[in-house]
């Protein structure tokens, strides 16, 4: 059986892909690119400088300066701060707390890897964070995802081989990083997205601690 489960945030434990997806697009319409949610799925999972440099790409005749992206990239954060202000365990998604408890009674460790740099105050925020043994975010982290790093951070450093490892990615960068890992991958949302994964669900309802034991062994 699995010794470590390694749960993203955004998209997986809360909704807050939609706050950062918020963000992103005022940033964008203040630089005058069109964003859709279409193009929104490329940032789940990535670094918000890469995710900066991507919207950036969008319109090439965009030149911004290193200290005006610092800039931009500030104010994104500054507006999806000002939306997850106000958040509490009503925003855990569907299925999740259960699921952690369902863990933890097990025996097996659980461990948070994010990209996000907002992630241990997200998770503080939903009243989550006596759940997990270790939380890897941005800052523990040389490279992010599809990068493996940020899955097997969390191994190593609770001394748990990568094949005793499962990861729980809503994007599908987080998932070339859980399947790099040499991990077993679980998919929350499309298969159009996610098709990489070795099981995949719907949505965080779907996801039932013996089922995902089961498909791990099998
Ligand atoms: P921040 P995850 C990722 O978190 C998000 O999916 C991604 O959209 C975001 O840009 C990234 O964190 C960085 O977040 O700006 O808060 O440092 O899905 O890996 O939990
Ligand atoms: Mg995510």
């Amino acid at each position: 059986s699995p010794k470590l489960f390694i749960f993203d945030l955004d998209g997986v434990i809360t909704d807050t892909a939609e706050f950062h997806y918020l963000a992103w697009k005022k940033l964008a319409e203040e630089l005058g690119v069109t964003f859709d949610r279409q193009f929104n799925e490329q940032l789940k999972g990535i670094s918000r400088m890469e995710s900066l440099e991507r919207i950036l790409a969008l319109n090439p005749a965009l030149s911004l300066t290193e200290e005006d992206k610092e800039q931009r990239a500030h104010d994104k954060n500054e507006y999806y701060k000002n939306l997850i202000a106000s958040i509490d365990g009503e925003h855990t998604l569907p299925g999740i707390e259960n699921l952690l408890k369902e863990i933890q009674g097990s025996g097996i460790k659980i461990a948070l890897g994010s990209a996000s740099k907002n992630a241990s105050m997200v998770l503080e925020k939903l009243g989550l964070t006596n759940y997990f043994n270790y939380i890897v975010d941005a800052a523990k982290v040389s490279k992010g995802k599809p990068d493996p790093e940020t899955f097997t951070t969390a191994a190593d450093t609770l001394g748990i081989a990568y094949s005793d490892c499962i990861g729980v990615e809503d994007a599908a960068a987080g998932v070339e990083a859980i399947n790099k890992a040499g991990m077993f991958s679980v998919g929350v949302g499309s298969s159009d997205h996610l098709a990489a994964a070795d099981y995949i669900v719907e949505d965080t309802a779907k996801l039932n601690f013996e089922e995902i034991v089961r498909q791990y062994v099998s």
